[in-house]
């Protein structure tokens, strides 16, 4: 098939993904407190990689909008009830990190069952497959699980937050206190632009692995006979030129306009992202439990360390590059938007099949401007 084929195929599957997370949203905020369903069908599908490869793989599809691993986003609190459907050849095992497994039954293949639990603390969360080791989650069973905190998020002096109020730390409530102000001119925080909120959901892929589980071929990861050699790297399930240029991977705004981004690696590989122009604030961690914690320090990263099955909330303020001069601002000559790039810096997720480079897991922010509605 050809690749421009799978390209409008691609950006055709990002727009309902857009169109999915909205609906989400809005159902997330109509039935807070009490219940929010879901569906997801796991499936065996082919994909594309950035190269022109096609490699088997598996996905989480919701039924309807047809989107692939779509992010669920739920209020704190609420009742969420997800319908599964095992499509594919062997039992599966639904996990949500930070949640006990003994609240998902294995699936048998062909069956489908309904899981329930109540959405804990606000934060940020991977949905996977948890049989065989990982190798269901490595080869694309996976997505992001969002808590939000619903309308008890704001600190102590009342900054509405993408968090709990309870459980809140005074660090965490210093940043959002500080917004409208100082350092971050451009408002208050508002929960409702979903610009302003992202989701870098990255992954590797060894291709020999996906083979193995595409001949029904048992795979289990924890056993030390599999090596794991990733050859493909994604943000979202894209690498390289599509990950560079993809509207829900990257971040747009004026100065003084922070931006969440919420991290998360559903892979095997341990990544770094790091970011030109601004440092990030480091908002959450997750402990040994794979719980969500709220950081008691937030440091300024330049990078940060992502483990598998990590996920991290960093905030990237907006602000003026450090590298222009107070005097140089803003710039007369630079045309606007000022773009700079986001890479991983573990070197061997910058390529596509063992050296295409910068083919991995890249991607860029964009300011667009001085601050918003100031003709530049
Ligand atoms: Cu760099």
């Amino acid at each position: 098939m050809r690749r421009r084929d799978f390209v409008a195929y691609g950006s055709a599957g990002a727009l309902t993904a857009a169109f999915a997370k909205h609906q989400f949203d809005q159902q997330a905020e109509a039935q807070s407190g009490s219940s929010i369903s879901f569906e997801l069908h796991m499936e065996e599908i082919y994909e594309e990689m950035i190269d022109g490869e096609v490699i088997f793989a598996m996905a989480y599809r919701e039924p309807i909008t047809r989107a692939l691993r779509p992010p669920l986003r739920v209020v704190r609190g609420s009742t969420v009830q997800i319908k599964l459907v095992n499509k594919t050849r062997r039992p599966r095992r639904f996990a949500v990190t930070g949640y006990a497994p003994s609240l998902f039954p294995v699936i048998p293949a062909g069956q489908t069952a309904t899981v329930q639990f109540v959405a804990g603390q606000a934060g940020t969360h991977i949905y996977h497959e948890d049989t065989q080791g990982a190798a269901g989650r490595v080869v694309g069973l996976y997505g992001a699980f969002i808590v939000t905190p619903g309308a008890a998020n704001k600190t102590p002096a009342g900054s509405a937050t993408p968090y709990q109020s309870a459980g809140l730390t005074p660090a965490l409530s210093a940043i959002f206190d500080e917004m409208g102000r100082g350092e971050f001119p451009g408002g208050k925080w508002d929960p409702s632009i979903p610009t302003r909120d992202r989701i870098w959901l990255m992954s590797s892929i060894d291709p020999a692995i996906n083979k193995v589980v595409e001949r029904d071929g048992g795979v289990d990861l924890s056993l030390p006979i599999y090596f794991f050699r990733p050859r493909y790297f994604t943000i979202n399930g894209l690498s390289g030129y599509d990950s560079a240029h993809d509207e829900q991977i990257v971040p747009k705004g004026y100065v003084g306009e922070p931006c969440l981004i919420r991290t998360l690696n559903a892979g095997l590989c341990t990544h770094a992202p790091h970011i030109h122009g601004n440092h990030v604030f480091g908002l959450t961690d997750v402990d040994s439990a794979g719980r969500c914690v709220y950081n008691t320090n937030v440091l300024e990263n330049d990078v940060w360390i992502l483990p598998p099955l990590s996920r991290k909330d960093v905030l990237l303020p907006f602000k003026k590059p450090d590298e222009i001069p107070a005097a140089a601002w803003p710039p007369k000559e630079e045309p606007w938007p000022l773009l700079y790039p986001m890479h991983c810096h573990i070197e061997m997720s910058q390529t596509a099949c063992g050296g295409q480079y910068p083919q991995g897991m890249v991607t860029h922010w964009e300011l667009l401007g001085p601050s918003r509605g100031v003709a530049v």
